[in-house]
């Protein structure tokens, strides 16, 4: 058994630990102890989370923040401490685990089965928000610098097809010019932060489906998860990540691009969804920049996809040499189809808010 299984405070002993989960960051096993319990162990990625004791600082901070407010276990995510009573621990090799109360009798989808599978995601994430609406955001640390900072993951772009690391800008010559044409489209959001058109509040800024937990009998929403990039943070970016992801026909590494589109039914649900959980605290600048905050968030994870790609893929886990490219081509498919259907989001928005 993995040294890592014995050194939280689990109730029985290991008995297997397996890998677990499709993220594209962190290494997730599923640990069950003699005692039938179930728990979530992750070694934390720590080439993207430079600051790991900080980070889960903040995961610890918010977590108990969202406990305050419920007491079903099952809705909220719970860290098990170390057997030092701290929120980590870290190997003899340096390498940081923490461990996760598994969410029961829970499903998390990477694709939604129905429109109403993808409505409850959104509840949840709106709900998120309303929850951490009074929590201090100056106590949160900046995870990753920049994190939904458009223009600068564009800089980082840029650089990557400058350098040409491992000589893949040639294979690449039609994604770079379709980035690089909407280069200063990618400013309207960050622009209206900085004139304070839009406010920073605490959000999520992963709200990929697969980051929240449905109940798998009622398969209504339950918890959201992955709360490693809960910053200070625009509320359409968690808006727009969503549809990026979920909205898609598509899985995001699809390699037939005829199957990719953006479905409108699945951005109603989810207009429906979180506009139904958060609307009365949007601001109206908030609610109408949603479709394009939708726009520029699938933008910027191709960029990033893309950057990797050209980069010799050192940032996302990958299963095959070309896929930060194949998901780079969804990703901006799916660009192209939301600028044709930019009216339709419009007016879906203005129709599902409250
Ligand atoms: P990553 O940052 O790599 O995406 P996640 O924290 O999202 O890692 O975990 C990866 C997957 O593991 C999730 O998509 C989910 O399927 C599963 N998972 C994570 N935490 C839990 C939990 N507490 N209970 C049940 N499943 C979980
Ligand atoms: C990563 O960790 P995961 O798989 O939930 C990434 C997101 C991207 C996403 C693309 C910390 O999310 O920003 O949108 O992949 N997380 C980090 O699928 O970079
Ligand atoms: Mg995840």
């Amino acid at each position: 058994m993995q040294e890592s299984c014995y050194q939280f405070q689990a109730t029985g002993k290991p008995v297997s630990f397996e890998r677990y989960g499709n993220g594209h960051i962190n290494e997730t096993y599923l640990m069950m102890t003699d005692a039938k319990e179930p728990y979530i162990l992750q070694k934390i990625n720590h080439r993207v989370f430079t600051d790991v004791p900080q980070l889960m600082r903040n995961i610890g901070s918010v977590t108990r923040h969202l406990a305050k407010k419920e007491s079903d276990p099952r809705r909220v995510l719970t860290l098990v401490p170390a057997l030092d009573g701290t929120d980590f621990w870290q190997s003899p090799e340096g390498n940081f685990w923490r461990a996760y109360v598994f969410v029961k009798d829970s499903i998390c989808l990477e694709r939604a089965e129905t429109s109403e599978d993808f409505r409850q995601s959104a509840v949840a994430f709106g709900q998120f928000q309303n929850l951490l609406s009074d929590f201090p955001s100056a106590s949160l640390q900046e995870t990753i610098k920049d994190f939904h900072h458009t223009p600068t993951r564009y800089d980082a772009f840029a650089g990557a097809v400058e350098k040409d690391a491992i000589g893949r800008a040639k294979e690449a010559q039609a994604e770079i010019g379709f980035a690089m044409e909407r280069r200063d489209s990618a400013r309207l959001m960050t622009d209206m932060m900085a004139t304070g058109d839009l406010p920073l509040r605490v959000t999520h800024n992963d709200t990929k489906l697969n980051n929240v937990m449905l109940d798998a009998a009622t398969r209504k929403a339950l918890c959201v998860i992955d709360l490693d990039t809960v910053m200070p943070g625009l509320a359409g970016n968690d808006f727009g990540d969503s549809i990026r992801f979920g909205a898609s026909t598509a899985a995001e590494d699809e390699k037939d691009l005829s199957k990719v589109s953006m479905s409108l039914d699945l951005f109603r649900a989810y207009a429906n969804g979180f506009l139904s959980a958060c609307a009365d605290r949007l601001t109206d600048n908030e609610i109408a920049t949603l479709p394009e905050a939708a726009r520029l968030m699938t933008l910027e994870c191709g960029v990033r996809f893309l950057a990797d790609y050209l980069s010799g893929d050192t940032y996302f886990h990958i299963q095959r040499p070309e896929h930060n490219l194949d998901r780079c081509r969804t990703q901006f498919k799916l660009v192209q189809d939301m600028e044709n259907k930019m009216d339709e989001m419009r007016r879906i928005i203005r129709e599902e808010t409250p």
